[in-house]
């Protein structure tokens, strides 16, 4: 890289690289927030029947999780430990990016931020966890973090292993996918998931959901 697109560390004494665009929505504009309220409000209704159907089943195999503005379906998942999932994430919207982080224990805050931003969860479910990248489209960036991560697909620019970007998060462009293969790690109890684009407007919004994680 040639020096732009440099934002200091959190202990402020390193320079980290971070990509422009994801950098883009944890500074984020409230420009569409007015616009989104509306639309929650109706979209949150779809989602909780969704889940009231949809709660009890352990997800195997391949599951799919669709992302709308600004919601998930599903929103409530149960998986045990040792099974062998397919994660397919889609995003449905035609106009916003979204992402999916998995974890827990309360918030981090961006210490650079204007404001009391919180910018990901404490504990990332994908840490030390092997993850094999079956196919992407239209992914902007996949922050890897702590993860094993094996990709099938080329790895480009998308494909963000450098530390200090973040949780481990696939964040989907407008109309974009990704399929992640992992076994369920050995980390039962109740997880959160949620989309920190935007900084937190999309998760206040009504963007998140949880996975309860069944012993094995
Ligand atoms: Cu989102």
């Amino acid at each position: 890289m040639d020096g732009e697109d440099r934002v200091h560390g959190p202990e402020g004494s390193e320079t980290i690289e971070v990509d422009w665009s994801r950098r883009s929505f944890l500074i984020g504009t409230s420009t569409v927030l007015a616009a989104s309220a509306i639309a929650l409000f109706e979209s949150s209704n779809v989602a909780k029947a969704f889940s009231a159907l949809n709660g009890l089943q352990v997800d195997s195999g391949m599951t799919k999780v669709f992302q709308q503005d600004y919601y998930y379906i599903p929103n409530q998942m149960t998986w045990r430990v040792g099974t062998p999932m397919t994660l397919h994430i889609h995003n449905l919207s035609p106009t916003h990016f979204h992402e999916m982080q998995i974890g827990r224990g309360g918030f981090q805050r961006d210490p650079n931020a204007f404001t009391d931003l919180r910018i990901q969860f404490n504990q990332d479910f994908w840490d030390g966890v092997p993850v094999t990248i079956l196919e992407e489209h239209w992914v902007d960036n996949l922050v890897t973090n702590k993860a094993i991560v094996t990709s099938l697909p080329k790895p480009g620019p998308w494909l963000i292993t450098a530390p200090g970007n973040g949780n481990f998060s696939p964040t989907l462009r407008p109309g974009g996918s990704v399929s992640l293969k992992f076994t369920v790690p050995n980390k039962p109890g109740v997880w959160e998931y949620g989309c920190f684009v935007q900084g937190f407007i999309h998760y206040a919004d009504g963007m998140k959901g949880t996975i309860n994680i069944l012993p094995a």
